[in-house]
C-alpha cells in the first residue's frame, strides 16, 4: 500500500503544533499567544467563515437570510445592524453576546412573525465585541456566515468597525471567505475592494471572492426582464476600467426575492394572483405607489396589500405579478419561480465550486497566514526554521497558485475563450476531474487521463507563444500543473 501524503490541512496543524513546541523551547509562549495558536488550530475543523461585505444597504442581511432560508439576520435599522455578526449551525437556536471586556450574556431568542428579533438590551453597540447566533440549518453546517454592518455608513464608528474586521491593521482577516455585493459601480466599492485586494495580495485577507450585483430586480424597473438587465450590467462591469486589477465577475442576484419565493405564505399568493387578473390600465395605476396600493379600491383586502408592500416593496410585487401572469399557477410554482428568478441557485452553485470544493484548502490558506504573523511576532532561531516551511507551503501549494490566479483571471490580458477555459481547468467552476476538464461525471479514469494529457499538450502550445506577459505565463504553468495533478490522481 502507498503511504498517504498528508494534506495542506494536515501540514498546517503539524506547523501550528512546530510552532508551540519551538516557541515553548525558547520561553517565547504566552497564555495569550498560546490561546492564539489554539483558535488558529481549531478554525481547522470548524465550517468554512464567509463574510458577506460590501457598503450600507447594498442587501447583505437579506441575501444572509436568503441563503439561510429564514430570517434570522436584522434589517431594520437597529443596535444591532451596527455590529458584526456571526452566525453558525447550532443544535437549537442560541444568541450570545460578548461585550464590555470578555463578558458573556446570553440573549433571549425572541421570533416576531416568522423572524429572529436581536436585541442587544442596554447593551450599545460599540460595546460589543462580538454576536453570535447559533441556528440549525444545513447551509449553516457547512459555513459560518458573517453579516458586517456594511462601510460607507453614516457612522464613522460602524464603517471602522467593518472595516477593522475584514481589513485589520493587525493580524489577518477572520474570515476565509468573502462574498461581495454591490448594486452598482460605486467609488465607494471600487475603493473598498481595492483594500480587500491589497489584503489578499499581502496574506492578510481571503484569496476566495465572490461578487454579487445585489438588489438585482431593481435593475429595470420591476420588470420580468429585470434580472435580465442586471445579467447586462455585471457582463459590462467585467470590462470596466475602474476595476482595472480586481474582482470584475459579478453575480445578478436579487436577495429579497430569494427570500420572499422561500418563506412565501398562501395568503401572499392569492393577494397577488388577484392582482395579477386584473386589467393592465388598473393594475398600473394601483402600482404608482405604495399608498395609492394600499388605499386603491382593489378586490384585496387593504391590509393583505399592506403585508405584500412591506414584505416584497413594490419591484417584488411586479416582478411576483409578471411571474404568475407567465404562468406561475400556485404558491409552490410561484415560490420555485421567485426563488429562480432571483438568481439565488447560481449562487449556491458558485459558492459551492469557488469554496464549498476548496473549503479545507481555503482554511489551510487562512491558518498558515495567521501562524505566520505570530511567527513573525516571535523570532527566534527555531522559529525562523518552521516560518520557513510555512512560506514554502504558502509559496509551493498548488490548489493556493490556483486561488491566487483565479482572483486574478477577469483581469488577464487574455482572449475571454483563453480565460474561461483557464477558469475551468483550474477548478473555477467545480473542482472535480471530470468538471475541470468538461467531461461527462461518469468518465472512466482511462479517458479522464487522456483528457489531461490532450489539456497539457494545449497548455504547453499556449505557453510556447512568444511574448506572453508573466501573469499570463503564471496562469498557463498553472493549467498544466492542475492537468499533472489529474493524471496523478486518475491513475
Ligand atoms: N428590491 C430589493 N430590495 C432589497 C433587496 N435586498 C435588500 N433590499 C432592501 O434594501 C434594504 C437594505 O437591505 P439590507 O439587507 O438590510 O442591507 P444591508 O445594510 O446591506 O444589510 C432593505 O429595505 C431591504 O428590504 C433586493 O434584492 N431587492
Ligand atoms: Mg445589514
Amino acid at each position: 500500500m502507498s503511504p498517504q501524503v498528508p494534506s495542506t490541512v494536515d501540514l498546517a496543524r503539524m506547523l501550528i503544533r512546530d510552532t508551540r513546541s519551538e516557541l515553548k523551547a525558547s520561553s517565547q509562549i504566552s497564555a495569550a499567544v498560546d490561546a492564539e495558536l489554539a483558535v488558529c488550530q481549531r478554525r481547522l475543523d470548524e465550517p468554512l467563515r464567509v463574510a458577506l461585505a460590501g457598503t450600507l444597504k447594498s442587501g447583505k442581511s437579506t441575501l444572509l437570510n436568503a441563503l439561510v432560508g429564514e430570517e434570522i439576520a436584522p434589517t431594520d435599522a437597529t443596535e444591532c445592524t451596527r455590529v458584526v455578526t456571526w452566525f453558525s449551525g447550532s443544535a437549537g437556536p442560541r444568541i450570545e453576546l460578548t461585550h464590555d471586556g470578555g463578558r458573556r450574556t446570553s440573549l433571549p431568542v425572541l421570533r416576531t412573525d416568522g423572524r429572529l428579533r436581536l436585541d442587544l438590551g442596554a447593551v450599545t453597540a460599540d460595546r460589543v465585541e462580538r454576536l453570535e447566533v447559533g441556528w440549525p440549518s444545513s447551509l449553516l453546517d457547512q459555513y459560518t456566515l458573517v453579516d458586517t454592518p456594511g462601510t460607507s455608513s453614516n457612522s464613522h464608528d460602524v464603517s471602522a468597525r467593518t472595516l477593522a474586521f475584514l481589513t485589520p491593521d493587525q493580524g489577518t482577516c477572520e474570515a476565509d471567505a468573502i462574498v461581495y455585493l454591490m448594486r452598482s459601480l460605486h467609488s465607494a466599492d471600487v475603493a473598498l475592494l481595492r483594500k480587500l485586494h491589497e489584503h489578499a495580495g499581502t496574506g492578510r485577507g481571503p484569496l476566495g471572492i465572490v461578487g454579487v450585483l445585489s438588489r438585482a430586480d431593481e435593475t429595470d424597473g420591476g420588470h420580468a426582464t429585470s434580472l435580465d438587465a442586471a445579467r447586462g450590467v455585471s457582463a459590462q462591469l467585467r470590462t470596466a476600467p475602474e476595476l482595472n486589477g480586481l474582482h470584475r465577475d459579478f453575480l445578478a442576484v436579487s436577495g429579497l426575492l430569494a427570500l420572499r419565493g422561500q418563506t412565501l405564505r398562501q395568503q401572499e399568493f392569492s393577494t397577488l394572483d388577484q392582482l395579477a387578473a386584473l386589467p393592465d390600465d388598473v393594475l398600473e395605476a394601483a402600482l404608482v405607489s405604495p399608498g395609492r396600493f394600499v388605499t386603491i379600491d382593489l378586490p384585496a383586502p387593504a391590509a393583505h396589500r399592506e403585508q405584500l408592500v412591506t414584505a416584497f416593496g413594490m419591484v417584488g410585487i411586479r416582478v411576483a405579478i409578471s411571474l404568475i401572469r407567465c404562468g406561475a399557477r400556485d404558491a409552490p410554482a410561484l415560490a420555485a419561480e421567485l426563488v429562480r428568478h432571483s438568481g439565488l441557485n447560481d449562487l449556491h452553485r458558485t459558492l459551492h465550486a469557488r469554496f464549498g470544493s476548496r473549503n479545507r484548502q481555503l482554511k489551510a490558506h487562512s491558518a498558515l497566514r495567521t501562524l505566520r504573523g505570530i511567527l513573525l511576532r516571535h523570532r527566534s532561531p527555531n522559529s525562523a526554521r518552521v516560518l520557513r516551511s510555512v512560506d514554502r507551503l504558502l509559496a509551493d501549494t498548488h490548489p493556493f497558485t490556483e486561488l491566487r490566479v483565479l482572483a486574478g483571471l477577469v483581469a488577464l490580458p487574455a482572449p475571454e475563450r483563453t480565460r474561461n477555459a483557464l477558469s475551468q481547468v483550474l477548478g473555477g467552476c467545480g473542482t472535480s476531474a471530470t468538471t475541470r476538464l468538461g467531461l461527462p461525471p461518469d468518465t472512466t479514469p482511462a479517458h479522464t487521463r487522456a483528457a489531461a494529457l490532450h489539456a497539457i499538450g494545449y497548455w504547453r502550445h499556449q505557453l510556447s507563444e512568444p511574448l506572453l506577459d508573466q501573469p499570463t505565463t503564471q496562469s498557463y504553468r498553472a493549467a498544466i500543473r492542475s492537468c499533472e495533478a489529474i493524471m496523478a490522481c486518475a491513475s
